[in-house]
């Protein structure tokens, strides 16, 4: 048993990484924010079809204050044919009618503002559909037309050009090109699209893309959004002459997310780095719509969803006349090990202390196994692109009991914090989705190889007692609910104290009384090397996590302020269990 007294936990000043943040207006609001992502087919079904929509999130926005969040990120509900989950947009000034009108959005921003809550709409700029009229318009047009010139229309290699004109795979699986058929039915060009055939991706060195989106960027300002959340933000900008390239196109598995300059592991190079990722020329695009989100008023902001390593890297989209925020993924693949966590958190730090940006965190979202049942796999710092039922399950209980720990760890650091939806609530995966069910185009793609990111979308329980736990009003859902989920519905985690509910609610009221989002950090000397801990002060407060298998004793009156798990006690002092996160005051 580890034991923390005055003696063995000095704070030397080497171990304080200050938050300077200095880029940021004082009062920002997204600096400090919990952000909660409503993926919008899965929350909550107010029509019946068994999707969710824009009314169905309206009725639940008192779950969302009660739970204490800042603002809502909501994944697409724009005009679609839903090839991709609405990740393949079809018109980006309309909602698709499976989600409901453009009323229904005003109605439902209206709402979350009258309520405090801020809104993020996502904009997916890397692709549209095939459905969009620019696209079919391409499909209709001669070879080297400007209809062309708005995507990736290439001839083919080959003496017929029958090889694809470059040797990109899909991130989805399968080539990344897909040729055309012409008028007279002979083969013409090919076409890019770095995910499903459906998403041909667009030409971002055209003017007339760059404008379009700029139209649509002040579309949603107009209607009063808050910001925007911005798809394969790292992907837009592909190299000249799209060279050859020989790297796997994946997200970054199991990289730390560090330099290498810290004594940790080296950077995963294999993921992001090729002629199609994290290319200069896409910040340009960024300073320009920060000017636009700039030139109105009431602090909006954008965040990127760019898988970019190392954070070094990543740190440049967040320079000052860039994003506000993005994504920080490498804390997202740590996994459930305490000297990666305190790698990854403190690189996170540093790299964006160098731009002057706050930091962001995030343990979960619509395209990843949940942290639920990411941590209780036998190696959680793999993470499988979703599970079989034939794969070996997670551990429920341990990766609930680690999930919640991991969760009070993020929120008791500086910086914003992203919240999936379902996680408030403890939710799994679904592990076990019978494959016919299955949506995701990864899935079709890879012939089956990987399940796909249908596990992690299942739709929301709300009530344990009523039909699709109260997604719908007669028991209709897209996918399947596990019967996991009665145990976590909204109703019943509500009302049961220390239920998952109940300590993010905590969690949430505690960082804001404490200002922890604004604070700096400390790490606790006496494990700052330690395999098993991961320690550090935030103002006042203390954050340990114990990941270790041996409980740790905390130092005499300790002042617990909310615990992921049971407490238990130790010669009278107070001890942390393995897997528990503890937030103190001594
Ligand atoms: O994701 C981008 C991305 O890199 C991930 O899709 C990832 O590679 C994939 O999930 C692996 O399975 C964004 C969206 O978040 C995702 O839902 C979309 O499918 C994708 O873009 C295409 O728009």
């Amino acid at each position: 048993m580890t034991r923390i007294d005055s003696t063995t936990a000095p704070t030397s000043a080497t171990d304080a990484v200050t938050v300077h943040a200095a880029g940021v207006a004082e009062g920002s609001w997204w600096r400090d924010a919990v952000i909660y992502q409503v993926y919008p087919r899965s929350f909550a079904d107010a029509n019946g079809d068994g999707v969710g929509d824009l009314p169905g999130i309206t009725a639940h926005l008192d779950h969302l204050v009660e739970l204490g969040v800042d603002a809502l990120w909501l994944s697409p509900f724009y005009r679609s044919p839903q090839k991709d989950a609405g990740y393949d947009v079809a018109d980006y000034r309309d909602v698709d009618p499976l989600f409901g009108t453009l009323d229904d959005f005003d109605v439902l921003l209206e709402a979350a503002h009258a309520r405090g809550v801020r809104v993020v709409v996502d904009l997916v700029p890397n692709h549209t559909s095939d459905q969009h009229v620019w696209f079919q318009a391409a499909l209709a047009a001669d070879e080297g037309s400007p209809e062309r010139g708005r995507y990736l229309f290439r001839e083919g290699r080959g003496t017929g050009g029958e090889e694809p004109p470059n040797n990109w795979q899909s991130i989805f699986g399968g080539p990344a090109w897909t040729r055309t058929t012409r008028a007279d039915g002979t083969p013409g060009q090919w076409y890019l699209h770095l995910f499903d055939s459906s998403q041909p991706d667009l030409d971002w060195s055209n003017p007339e893309v760059r404008s379009e989106f700029e139209d649509v960027l002040r579309f949603w300002l107009d209607r009063g959004v808050d910001g925007f959340r911005v798809d394969v933000a790292h992907g837009m900008v592909k190299a000249d002459g799209l060279p050859d390239w020989d790297g796997h196109v994946a997200m970054v598995d199991g990289a730390d997310g560090t330099d290498g300059t810290d004594g940790t592991d080296a950077v995963n190079g294999s993921g992001n780095s090729g002629p199609m990722f994290d290319q200069d020329g896409v910040h340009e695009i960024y300073r320009a719509w920060r000017r636009i989100l700039d030139s109105y008023d009431g602090d909006r902001a954008m965040v990127a969803e760019a898988w970019v390593e190392p954070l070094s890297r990543l740190a440049r989209y967040v320079r000052a006349d860039e994003m506000h925020q993005a994504f920080n993924f490498s804390f997202l693949v740590a996994g459930w090990d305490a000297a990666r966590l305190r790698g990854v958190v403190e690189a996170s730090f540093r790299a964006n202390d160098a731009v002057g940006a706050p930091t962001t965190w995030v343990l979960s979202n619509h395209d990843v196994v949940r942290h639920a049942s990411r941590l209780g796999l036998a190696e959680p710092e793999h993470r499988p692109n979703g599970l079989f039922a034939s794969d070996p399950q997670p551990d429920a209980e341990l990766g609930l009991r680690r999930a919640r720990a991991a969760s009070l760890l993020m929120l008791g650091l500086p910086g914003s914090s992203y919240v999936y939806q379902g996680e408030e609530l403890g939710l799994p995966d679904h592990t076990s989705l019978d494959d016919a069910v299955r949506q995701d185009p990864a899935f079709f793609r890879t012939g089956g190889a990987e399940a796909g990111r249908d596990g992690c979308r299942i739709p929301m329980p709300w009530e344990a007692d009523a039909p699709a736990y109260g997604f719908s009003p007669d028991g209709a859902a897209w996918l399947p609910q596990p019967a996991s989920y009665a145990a976590h519905a909204a109703d019943v985690e509500r009302a049961t104290p220390g239920s998952t509910f109940d300590l993010y609610r905590t969690a949430l009221r505690v960082r804001k009384a404490e200002h922890l989002g604004t604070g700096d950090l400390t790490w606790l000397g006496v494990f700052a090397h330690d395999p098993h801990v991961v320690a550090l002060r935030n103002r006042d407060v203390v954050v340990l996590a114990n990941l270790g298998g041996a409980a740790v004793t905390l130092p005499a009156g300790a002042e617990i302020l909310v615990a992921s798990g049971e407490l238990t006690q130790d010669a009278g002092a107070t001890a942390v269990p393995s897997d528990t996160t503890v937030w103190y005051r001594a």
